[in-house]
């Protein structure tokens, strides 16, 4: 079983988004940063890693966000609370980033990528 792990970063009742860049069916469609989880790696340090490497910024994680979503045989996806602790998000890997409120969130809700569409109420729910 493999693991992806994204971020649902919170700030003064904002989450942010990413714009994802590739593949083609999902580019320009908007995601919870993050990335697949390496061999012997926690999922904690491993959300870390991706955060640091496509946003440069340091985060801290919380509790999980929502069900795993899955995406495929054998690939789960998870999505963990998180909040910044160091540096300001810039898309490295990304088209853009923004933040977003609950409202604001749920008028975008079709440019979300599939599979985190379904984390849509949750996400809303995180933001108060
Ligand atoms: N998702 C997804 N939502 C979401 C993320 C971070 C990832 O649906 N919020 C999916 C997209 C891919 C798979 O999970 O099918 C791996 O995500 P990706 O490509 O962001 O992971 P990386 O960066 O570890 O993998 P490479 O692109 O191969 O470097």
């Amino acid at each position: 079983m493999k693991t992806v792990v994204a971020a649902a970063i919170v700030r003064e009742g904002r989450l942010l988004l990413a714009q994802r860049s590739y593949p083609e069916e999902v580019a320009g469609l908007w995601e919870l940063p993050g990335g697949k989880v390496e061999d012997g790696e926690s999922i904690a340090s491993a959300l870390q890693r991706e955060i640091a490497e496509e946003l440069t910024v340091r985060i801290e994680v919380g509790e999980p966000v929502g069900e795993p979503v899955t995406l495929g045989d054998n690939v789960i996806l998870v999505a963990l609370h998180a909040w910044l602790v160091d540096g300001e998000p810039v898309a490295a890997e990304h088209s853009a980033v923004m933040w977003v409120t609950g409202e604001q969130l749920r008028a975008m809700a079709v440019d979300l990528v599939p599979a985190d569409a379904v984390w849509l109420e949750d996400l809303v729910g995180l933001l108060g």
